[in-house]
């Protein structure tokens, strides 16, 4: 915790123990990832959260399909997993919290007592429905259906995801979720940009406007999970534990100086990046229990689409699911076009907040032409040029940026400024695109310039140095512009220019200024960062 610079606490949802982690898992921590690498060379010290969901009834009954004695041998288990995938692929997470640590259980029997004592909470009966892959209720009339549309069995069918739903009668604690309904919607109307992208804000709204029902937050047929402190045959919904894990990470409710600190400096959270399947939960009930606890509510909610697969029997695009298995593992995308490759596509190739379907034609498409041809083959062909023309090294720093025509750095110009506007917004598509414009513009500048007729002439070794000079100056912004999405990639071509200690700046703005680059180092041509794929 580096006070002296502004926080920025960023998470992702944490995943259920349901399954092997795949490419949508991947997906939304890499958005977090890409952001949290972002905001550091920006400035901010940040806290980039992620982990497991490892109560609840979804999880305690893969433990049981999967052979383990207990839910908590299975989430063990599995930890592994996810954190090397995360670790794989480069995902520079601060914190991984598992909701069955003591930090949780002791924040979650925190909450209890608090909530007791906001008056928002009361014991009752649950009468209703339960979806166990979504851990969601439904009442009565959300799942009210006619013959034709109940499963093969007769069973009633989840709404939102199809599934055969579970009848659930037992004792509950409530959260009075009704009482915040105008609460919400005052917020929506104050902070049209709590909920992001602009267009999830009216599903959220709607979905408020339609009316609250007061929430069971406990479970007694059922005993994987937190217990509630002053009634022990109670265990803790899991959304009532999962959304606290937010706080929890930040020294939510542990009474001494530091954690104090902490959760003064880092909550509220800049943003939660969840799918758009769990958008209500963050974006209603959540925002509704802070409310109840007089806690501050996070600066934004951005809810990103789904990647999905097709049927191969229906031809339909469906959602990529753990529960559902059809899930692609990254390994195979890790295979094809390695990490950095893998962490472009996703990244700057599906579409911003929307649905997209993944196809391993266009990923090899989009790196061809994209890191093979235009970025890769920048780099290769101007550091062999410079390596060729000056002995090894960068041409010495021109005396003036417009000695001769400067495409490059017209291009440079207010380009950081452009770029971080999009990436504050996650477009990371949209920031991609500013980049790439430098990069298209410096591959036309060869072919325009024609440096190996330059280097025919004597008379031309003036300008020959201008152009190999502003190639080289252009490939160091375009590095620190990339590094969120490619972390390696980019500090090995800042290594080639001999400016690898500049990979560590948290200063974007400054570094990215035209003209910094020393001139006279030496350069390395080096291997192709970016193999063609054949
Ligand atoms: O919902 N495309 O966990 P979960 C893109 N434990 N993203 C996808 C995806 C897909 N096909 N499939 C999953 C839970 N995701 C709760 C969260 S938070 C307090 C508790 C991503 O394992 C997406 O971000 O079902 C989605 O919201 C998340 O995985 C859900 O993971």
């Amino acid at each position: 915790m580096d006070q002296s610079k502004p926080s920025f606490f960023i998470t992702t949802p944490i995943y259920y123990v349901n399954a092997a982690p795949h490419l949508g898992t991947a997906y939304c921590t890499m958005l977090c990832d890409v952001q949290a690498r972002y905001r550091r060379a920006a400035g901010y010290d940040v806290k980039f959260l992620t982990g497991m969901d490892e109560h609840g009834e979804k999880v305690a009954e893969a433990a049981q399909q999967h052979g383990f004695a207990t839910p908590q041998e299975w989430c063990d288990s599995q930890a592994p997993l996810f954190k090397d995938l995360w670790k794989q692929l480069e995902i520079s997470n601060d914190d991984f919290i598992r909701t069955t640590e003591p930090r949780q259980n002791h924040a979650v029997q925190y909450l209890w007592e608090r909530m007791r004592e906001s008056g928002y909470l009361y014991k009752g009966s649950y009468d209703g429905w339960y979806c166990v892959p979504e851990e969601t209720y439904f009442t009565e009339n959300q799942v009210k259906k006619s013959d034709e549309e109940r499963g093969a069995k007769g069973e009633h069918l989840c709404p939102d995801c199809g599934r055969p739903l579970e009848r659930v009668q037992e004792e509950s604690y409530f959260f009075r979720l009704s009482a915040f309904q105008d609460k919400l919607l005052a917020l929506y109307d104050e902070r049209p940009d709590f909920v992001q992208p602009a267009f999830r804000m009216n599903e959220v709204r709607s979905f408020v406007e339609g009316g609250l029902t007061d929430l069971s937050v406990s479970r007694t047929s059922f005993d994987w999970g937190i217990k509630v402190p002053f009634d022990e045959k109670h265990v803790t919904y899991v959304w009532f534990d999962a959304l606290l894990n937010y706080m929890t990470a930040v020294g939510y409710g542990v009474d001494s100086d530091e954690a104090r600190a902490e959760l003064a400096y880092r909550w509220p959270a800049q943003y939660h990046v969840v799918g758009k399947d769990i958008i209500r939960f963050h974006c209603v009930i959540w925002p509704a229990m802070l409310m109840a606890l007089g806690e501050a509510l996070p600066e934004h909610v951005f809810a990103h689409g789904f990647l999905t697969v097709r049927n191969a029997e229906t031809g339909k695009a469906e959602k990529m699911s753990k529960s559902r298995g059809n899930a692609i593992a990254p390994q195979d995308v890790v295979d094809l076009l390695g990490v950095e490759g893998y962490r472009y596509y996703f990244m700057t190739d599906v579409a911003h907040g929307e649905d997209s379907a993944i196809s391993f034609e266009r990923m090899e498409q989009v790196y061809n032409a994209d890191l093979a041809n235009s970025w890769g083959n920048l780099i290769s062909r101007s550091l062999n040029m410079s390596a060729k023309y000056f002995d090894g090294c960068a041409p010495a720093k021109p005396a003036s940026a417009d000695a001769f025509d400067n495409p490059l750095a017209k291009i440079a110009d207010g380009l950081v400024e452009r770029y971080m506007a999009k990436m504050d917004m996650l477009d990371y598509g949209g920031a991609k695109d500013e980049v790439m414009e430098l990069i298209h513009a410096a591959n036309h500048y060869i072919e325009d310039s024609e440096p190996w007729a330059l280097a025919k002439d004597e008379a031309k070794a003036d300008e020959l140095a201008f152009v190999i000079y502003n190639l080289l100056e252009a490939i160091r912004i375009a590095a620190h512009l990339l590094m969120p999405l490619m972390p390696q990639t980019s500090v090995e071509a800042l290594r080639r220019l001999s400016c690898e200690g500049e990979a560590a700046s948290d200063d974007l703005k400054g570094i990215c200024a035209w003209g910094l680059l020393a001139g006279g180092q030496p350069v390395e041509k080096g291997d192709p960062l970016f193999p063609r794929l054949a």
